[in-house]
């Protein structure tokens, strides 16, 4: 008797166990068996360099699809990174360079594209549809590429200053003193010196970093200001008269003022491609991966071309694109000058270096 007592409890308890593990599991299943639904979204926002989209483009996609897009700006990959690491959570689409999606990929900030919503990245041409620093765009669609050489007010210069040695060479620079600018970017700046040099601009020699490091100290009492935002327009206003920068915003500038005009440097300079990518923080995928699918289209890729004056990716826009832009060697550089530019690369644990020397370079007198 005493043992079919026992024997009871324990099947009770038994049950009782199991009825509470299945009370968990059922507890559990939704948010094992489906992943959480996201909200239709009614806003898109995007972290972007400045003037880096003609709005119209924006109206079209709010007006097609009710989403609204809201826009803040960046002026370096530097700036982008810190705001992302620091946990900045309310964008759904970053427009990082090449070598910042490897590092951004490489500490995880990224979500993974759900490729079935981009269908247009078929418009992509073979040269990016599978890029070193995002194989297979895994994560990122590229957006728009040019290049960083020297802009200038062509009534100063008759000739084109085809060499960095306007803006280094001291003899040189000297008869500009104070109406020079360089970009407020370690990785672009810092580069440029180092094809003044004759090194590569992933150089991780400390040797030829502190080379580079001597020569912008040396050169700074000619710059006027180093600047990413509105170098094209200093030289528009008059204040400076040659500049490092990069190649669409001079070419968008010289739209309203023909004096200014833009040369890829012999020496050689940047080459580079800017992505859309979704941040891991994003709420809204599936609206990002509509707009990135809206700006494949090749007309409105074309229409961003024809107001930033930078290459288009897509293959399919050329039709669309504005001849002058299309012909223009220093947007869509021939096979030759392309082997003189160099794409910046994610240089690993040289980062604080390069870092360190543009921090001094900012501090020095
Ligand atoms: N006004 C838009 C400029 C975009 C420049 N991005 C290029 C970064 C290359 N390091």
């Amino acid at each position: 008797m005493k043992k079919i007592l026992v024997l009871s409890m324990l099947l009770l308890a038994l049950s009782l166990v199991l009825i509470g593990c299945q009370g968990q599991q059922e507890a559990a299943a939704p948010a094992e068996a489906e992943p959480a639904q996201e909200e239709a979204a009614t806003e898109l926002h995007i972290y972007n360099w400045s003037e880096y989209i003609d709005p119209e483009v924006y109206t079209a996609f709010e007006e097609e699809y009710g989403i609204k897009v809201i826009e803040d700006t960046f002026s370096s990959n530097e700036e982008l990174l810190a705001k992302i690491q620091a946990g900045a959570a309310g964008y759904d689409l970053i427009v990082p360079s090449d070598y910042m999606v490897e590092i951004m990929i490489a500490e995880g900030l990224l979500a993974e594209l759900n490729h079935a919503n981009v269908p247009n990245i078929a418009n992509l041409s073979a040269l990016f549809s599978d890029p070193p620093f995002d194989p297979g765009l895994t994560y990122c669609v590229p957006y728009q590429w040019g290049t960083t050489g020297i802009g200038y007010n062509s009534e100063v210069f008759e000739d084109a200053p085809a060499s960095w040695a306007y803006i280094f060479d001291p003899a040189m620079a000297a008869e500009y003193e104070g109406k020079i600018t360089m970009l407020n970017d370690s990785r672009e700046s810092i580069g440029a010196a180092l094809k003044y040099l004759g090194y590569s601009l992933n150089t991780t020699s400390e040797a030829e970093l502190e080379e580079a490091k001597e020569l912008l100290i040396q050169t700074k009492p000619f710059i006027f200001s180093y600047d990413s935002d509105q170098f094209e327009d200093l030289i528009a206003a008059d204040e400076v008269v040659i500049g490092h920068g990069w190649s669409g915003d001079y070419f968008m500038a010289a739209v309203d003022d023909e004096r200014i005009w833009y040369v890829i440097p012999e020496e050689g300079g940047v080459v580079w491609a800017d992505n859309l990518c979704i941040p891991l923080t994003s709420k809204n995928q599936d609206a990002a991966e509509l707009f990135i699918n809206y700006i494949l289209q090749p007309e409105i890729a074309a229409q961003i071309t024809n107001f930033t004056w930078y290459g288009s990716p897509v293959e399919a826009a050329n039709e669309f694109i504005d001849p002058e832009i299309l012909e223009e060697p220093a947007i869509y550089p021939s096979a030759e000058t392309m082997e003189r530019l160099e794409w910046i690369q994610d240089v690993g644990d040289a980062t604080p270096l390069y870092e360190r020397i543009w921090t001094e370079v900012k501090a020095s007198e």
